[in-house]
């Protein structure tokens, strides 16, 4: 999973409720493509290169894990949604938006639709004033000067002003009050791992991920299943216990809260599957010894998938041994783990459907996921 990358985007309007427009681009820019960070403050500026209406400006850094091209074509979208017409005509024109992407990271990128520094940072103030405000000492990646460098030593002498008003942050603070252990748990292919992986990035949590790769048992046990079942869900539990253990006793001070992409019970449902009745009733005594032991968490999030789409992803992912599960597996899994949630009464448990999103490379998707957990722990 890719760890947002920061980007910064200029906004400008001069026609219309300028204001408006630029508040309902950034309410925009935060649903297609990441957090906004940092704002500037709003300028009062002379149309620049050509006659027309004052402009407000203004700069946004946000953090997203779009590429270049990927956050261009959204902001034209956004553009076209907020009412901007664009003529044949080579002249600059008024607009009720104009969205253009100064910095992303450090990067250079020079193709026929896209350049990255934007080229004409250093020659235009109304494009310096409010980049100083968020970004006064970040190093122009061509130039190798400090954007406060470039503000002093620009040409550009246009009267700027500043306007006075104010751009609010338009997203939520998610906060997961009273969470401290997050697990987040589903069927095989679910996107377990993707989620708390974004979430651990996007709110500063500590991530706990499970360590399947080390299990030496797991491609056997899709070979020969009742040869192996017992040594792999006892190897599992071991696992598992120990990490959690490790990783739960030690909060991490710069850390908010701990996320997983498994809570230990997991455990138990597999192993009602995959076991013999004389080896589950063996292995669940051991189970309890060791579950009373451990934390458990205050939220747990169930990702419901549909069968078609497990394997889907699971043949996306592509790991050999997976590729024979069949779908009758995945569905007693998924009506074991129902079951073991409804005997639950001391964790909040929360049930969410996604089959039908794609929160992976939807934004959308994503903060519609993250709203709904959010109405659940509120
Ligand atoms: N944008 C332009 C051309 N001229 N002038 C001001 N003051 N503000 C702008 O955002 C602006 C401009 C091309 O995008
Ligand atoms: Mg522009
Ligand atoms: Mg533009």
């Amino acid at each position: 999973m890719k760890s947002p990358k920061t980007v910064i985007l200029a906004l400008g309007s001069n026609l219309g409720d300028r204001q408006a427009y630029m508040q309902k681009a950034l309410l925009q820019i935060h649903e297609n493509i990441g957090w906004i960070r940092d704002i500037s403050r709003v300028y009062e500026t002379p149309a620049w290169g050509f006659e027309g209406n004052a402009f407000l400006n203004a700069c946004v850094s946000v953090g997203t894990r779009l590429e270049p091209q990927e956050i261009l074509d959204k902001l034209l979208l956004v553009e076209t949604e907020l009412g901007r017409e664009r003529s044949d005509s080579e002249n600059y024109q008024n607009r009720t938006i104009d969205l253009d992407i100064l910095l992303f990271e450090d990067e250079v990128l020079d193709t026929p639709e896209l350049k990255i520094p934007h080229p004409g940072i250093p020659e235009r103030a109304f494009v310096l004033k409010p980049l100083n405000d968020i970004a006064s000492s970040e190093k122009h990646p061509v130039l190798h000067k400090k954007i406060g460098q470039l503000l002093e030593e620009t040409t550009d002498d246009s009267p700027i002003s500043v306007a006075g008003i104010k751009l609010e942050k338009p997203q939520i603070d998610y906060k997961f009050p009273g969470c401290n252990y997050i697990a987040v748990e589903g069927n095989i292919g679910a996107g377990k791992t993707s989620f708390s992986t974004m979430i651990s990035q996007d709110f500063n949590a500590k991530l706990v991920l499970e360590r399947f790769k080390d299990n030496p048992f797991l491609p056997k046990f899709y070979e020969n299943k009742d040869r192996y079942a017992f040594p792999l869900e006892m190897s599992f539990l071991a696992d598992r216990y120990q990490q959690l253990s490790d990783d739960l006793a030690q909060y991490d001070l710069f850390k908010d809260f701990v996320i997983s992409d498994y809570d230990v019970f997991k455990s138990l449902i597999f192993a009602r599957i995959t076991l013999h009745e004389d080896e589950y009733s063996l292995y669940h005594k051991l189970f309890h010894l060791m579950y009373k032991e451990l934390v458990k968490p205050e939220l747990y999030i169930y990702l419901y998938q549909n069968t078609d789409r497990l394997l889907e992803n699971i043949k996306k992912r592509g790991r050999d041994y997976e590729q024979n599960i069949q779908p009758d597996y995945l569905f007693e899994i998924n009506k074991s783990y129902l079951n073991f949630m409804k005997s639950q009464s001391n964790m909040k448990v929360q049930v969410i459907d996604i089959s039908g999103l794609d929160f992976v490379s939807n934004r959308k998707d994503y903060l519609w996921l993250l709203s709904e957990i959010d109405k659940a722990v509120r």
